[in-house]
């Protein structure tokens, strides 16, 4: 019988971590995915995502990513593979005004507050200083730099793919190409997953299914979420500048609003930066969303983001791609039963900042759901009032 204790539907950055935290408990556990991951549809591709420790989102947040980066060197040692890569992180204040979305205004003011309250080494200093030690960055004179040293990237699609891996090999059921049309009660308790490739029950259920979240959801909590097309560009770089490994990973706050925020990192390839801004313009549906990236979106990215901000760059896009945020308003995460269904947990609403969280997140969820305390306050992020 297609029976589980566990069903975890969407294998992404935090449906990956779930997964292979819970096939850790010897319970039968089920991973389902409608493509198979790691792939290029949601939110969990582009070969790099930062890590940061001081998260100017919410002081709630250190304590995940802290607990992250111990389990990304501990999957780092299981298997040999290099996840993640501390370079230091830079972020970019014009001095004009604080903004970006990752928490919004006064983001650079709070990462600042949550480095000195979470014990996270850091230093702050000018533009001038900037230039000395990073040659790549033209700040504006009255700006100024805050430098995490544990900051770095991670690679995204292996981080999945591993932990895919270690929960099959731990004996979880990996379903993919496997698309879930309905999740029900059953009568007497647990949880019915209809799929185009049959029927699954299971105990519990983890909806961790990114910008899909919202077809399995009540209408009265879906306006929580807002789905937004993001695209990431791949700019050559010249020379010796923005070393792979070493050059930090930045973030850039600009002076009218969130959507003037960029960020970016030496891209893997050593010949390129990938550089992205971010887009809070709500899409209706990931299955509508526009997958290709316009000549005019690129020019636009050139000329406005872009602008004079960078040397050692040649001024043109190579390459493109999009990706897909889901966005609560205040750019916390949900990890939450669905109401009138407990047995049902939604994990979601990274808004753009979940993946370096989320292999800690992914060990709470799975705590949780098995019964046991997780290290971590998860009550913080419930559904907003409804
Ligand atoms: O989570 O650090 C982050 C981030 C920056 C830009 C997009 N995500």
């Amino acid at each position: 019988r297609n029976t589980y204790d566990v069903a975890v539907i969407g294998l992404g950055a935090l449906g990956s971590s779930t997964l292979w935290q819970l096939s850790k408990s010897g319970k039968k556990i089920l991973g389902i995915d409608q493509f198979s991951p790691p792939h290029t549809m949601g939110s969990s591709h582009g070969e790099t995502r930062i890590t940061r420790l001081a998260v100017g989102e919410g002081m709630d947040f250190v304590p995940i990513v802290k607990r992250s980066h111990e389990i990304w060197k501990e999957l780092e040692s299981q298997t040999g593979s290099t996840i993640m890569t501390t370079t230091g992180g830079l972020l970019f204040d014009s001095g004009i005004q604080s903004w970006a979305k990752h928490g919004s205004e006064g983001f650079f003011e709070r990462t600042v507050k949550f480095a000195q309250e979470g014990n996270i080494p850091y230093e702050v200093f000018d533009a001038q200083e900037l230039g000395n030690r990073y040659s790549e960055f033209n700040l504006e004179e009255s700006g100024k730099v805050y430098y995490e040293p544990s900051a770095g990237f991670l690679r995204p699609e292996l981080a999945i793919s591993t932990q895919l891996q270690l929960a099959g090999q731990n004996g979880a059921v990996i379903k993919t190409h496997t698309k879930v049309l309905s999740i029900s009660p059953l009568p007497g308790g647990g949880v019915r997953i209809q799929t185009n490739q049959g029927t699954f029950e299971a105990a519990q259920a983890v909806i961790s299914a990114g910008p899909w979240v919202k077809d399995f959801l009540p209408s009265f909590v879906k306006t929580q979420f807002k789905i937004c097309r993001q695209i990431l560009h791949w700019i050559p770089k010249k020379g010796k500048a923005f070393e792979l490994g070493k050059t930090p990973i930045f973030m850039w706050g600009y002076d009218s609003g969130p959507e003037d925020f960029i960020y970016g990192f030496p891209s893997l390839d050593g010949a390129t930066i990938k550089v992205a801004s971010e887009s809070f313009v709500e899409r209706n549906h990931p299955d509508t969303i526009l997958r290709d990236v316009s000549e005019a979106e690129c020019e636009d990215f050139i000329q406005n983001k872009i602008a004079n901000r960078f040397n050692h760059i040649e001024k043109k896009v190579v390459q493109s791609k999009v990706c897909i945020y889901t966005v609560t308003s205040d750019s916390y995460f949900v990890v939450d039963e669905l109401p009138d269904f407990p047995e049902v947990l939604v994990a979601s609403a990274c808004s753009g900042h979940g993946f370096k969280h989320s292999a800690g997140l992914g060990e709470g969820i799975a705590d949780k759901i098995l019964g046991k305390k997780p290290r971590f306050d998860l009550e913080v992020f419930g559904f907003r009032d409804y």
